[in-house]
């Protein structure tokens, strides 16, 4: 990960100052346990996943690590090394037993890993000490909640082992994050933290979960993200109700998600929904087809092609469903403007956070300065590599 504005912590400094902060907090000791879950950018495929629709994302170099061991007193403690975390940043509490679960509340920080110990596969969950360390920026649109709960998941499957499917373990992650943090996600954020893979962006199929492997490793070809740095805050009322006309318009349409609907046949009932509703199914089932079309240039190295779809992604996500904002726009614009960009859109789920752009390697420095020349705010960027998903790493 390269940034011109703010270098992150590089993983293995992050490990270590988690460990040391470990150490520091309970008396001294070595933590035995730890791991790490990456964030991810979408490359297209934006609001679909819940459509049962594809996504095309990467799993990021920038993680969140846990680090911690077991401890016999069925008590909880946890240690965030986030400032950016809401107050208090170490909390206690007593592991879930039947008939006391654990419940969402504050600090809201809490809620995805608390969310994760209640729906945990092969708990009971023992008590246990841990410290967090993330680069992933908070509401980024990075997915720092997503790496968030598969960090929590993967350290809790080091204390008490789960049969290891890791479907499953995508699943238990969004339901923390439906019931915990109330934020009605689809399922690409938490599958690509959990299965994302070095060199490749995974071809997501929402509707039956299976994954397909896109090569992403071109040394000519950089992934190039910029944060706007205006937050978003996707636990308002925006994306549970752009889910929710999704899904009333599926309704209208007699099919089961808007997966099961073509371009032909959205038309064709054109009439029988409300404006917005149609603009927004327009959305979701044109990114769909520009989704898997991408897949598709991307394999066969032709790159301008997928640039012009992660334009019309942009666009649509921009006038139809209505997800972007003044920053973003500008951003994209921005990147377009540069000799050897091939595309760029915004990325995650809007109302800030980043853009994720395609571009030759040669046009790396270009990019970068003439897009700080044209936005008025401070942005940072992130010259990035598709990674691995998460593990467990040597405590
Ligand atoms: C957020 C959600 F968490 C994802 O599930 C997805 O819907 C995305 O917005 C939009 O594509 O990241």
């Amino acid at each position: 990960v390269g940034t011109m504005s703010g270098t992150p912590t590089d993983p293995g400094t992050l490990l270590a100052s988690a460990r040391q902060v470990y150490a520091g907090a309970f008396g001294g000791s070595a933590p035995k346990i730890a791991v790490s879950a990456p964030g991810r950018v979408n490359l297209i495929g934006e609001h679909t996943d819940y459509n049962q629709g594809f996504v095309l994302p990467m799993a990021l170099p920038l993680v969140t690590v846990m680090v911690g061991s077991r401890t016999d007193d069925g008590v909880i403690c946890i240690i965030t090394t986030s400032e950016e975390a809401d107050e208090p940043r170490a909390v206690k509490f007593a592991a879930p037993r039947e008939g006391s679960p654990l419940t969402p509340g504050e600090p809201r920080w809490t809620n995805y890993v608390k969310g994760v110990i209640q729906h945990y596969r092969a708990g009971p969950v023992p008590g246990f000490n841990a410290v967090i360390a993330s680069n992933v920026p908070l509401g980024g649109g990075l997915s720092s909640s997503a790496s968030l709960e598969v960090a929590t998941y993967t350290f809790l499957q080091q204390l008490c082992p789960d049969d290891g499917d890791l479907v499953s373990k995508a699943l238990v992650c969004q339901k923390a994050e439906h019931t915990f943090a109330g934020m009605p996600c689809g399922i690409m954020d938490q599958f690509i933290s959990v299965m994302g893979m070095e060199g490749h962006a995974l071809l997501i199929d929402c509707r039956s979960l299976v994954a397909k492997l896109v090569p992403l490793s071109d040394p000519k070809l950089v992934v190039l993200i910029t944060n706007s740095n205006v937050r978003h805050t996707l636990t308002g009322s925006e994306y549970p109700s752009r889910r929710r006309k999704c899904e009333e318009a599926a309704k209208i349409l007699g099919k089961p998600s808007l997966r099961e609907v073509s371009e032909a046949s959205l038309e064709a009932a054109k009439e029988r929904l409300d404006p917005e509703m149609y603009r927004r199914a327009r959305h979701v089932i044109g990114e769909i087809a520009r989704t898997s079309r991408g897949a598709e240039c991307l394999k066969a190295g032709e790159y301008k092609k997928f640039g012009r779809l992660m334009v019309e992604s942009h666009n649509s996500l921009r006038d139809d469903f209505e997800v972007s904002c003044p920053e973003l726009d500008v951003l994209v614009a921005a990147a377009l403007e540069v000799d050897g960009v091939y595309g760029s859109r915004m990325t995650g789920g809007g109302f800030g956070g980043c853009t994720v752009t395609l571009l030759e390697a040669g046009a790396v420095e270009s990019a970068i300065q003439h897009i700080k020349e044209r936005y008025s705010g401070k942005p940072t960027f992130y010259l990035t590599k598709p990674s691995t998903g998460a593990k467990a790493l040597p405590s």
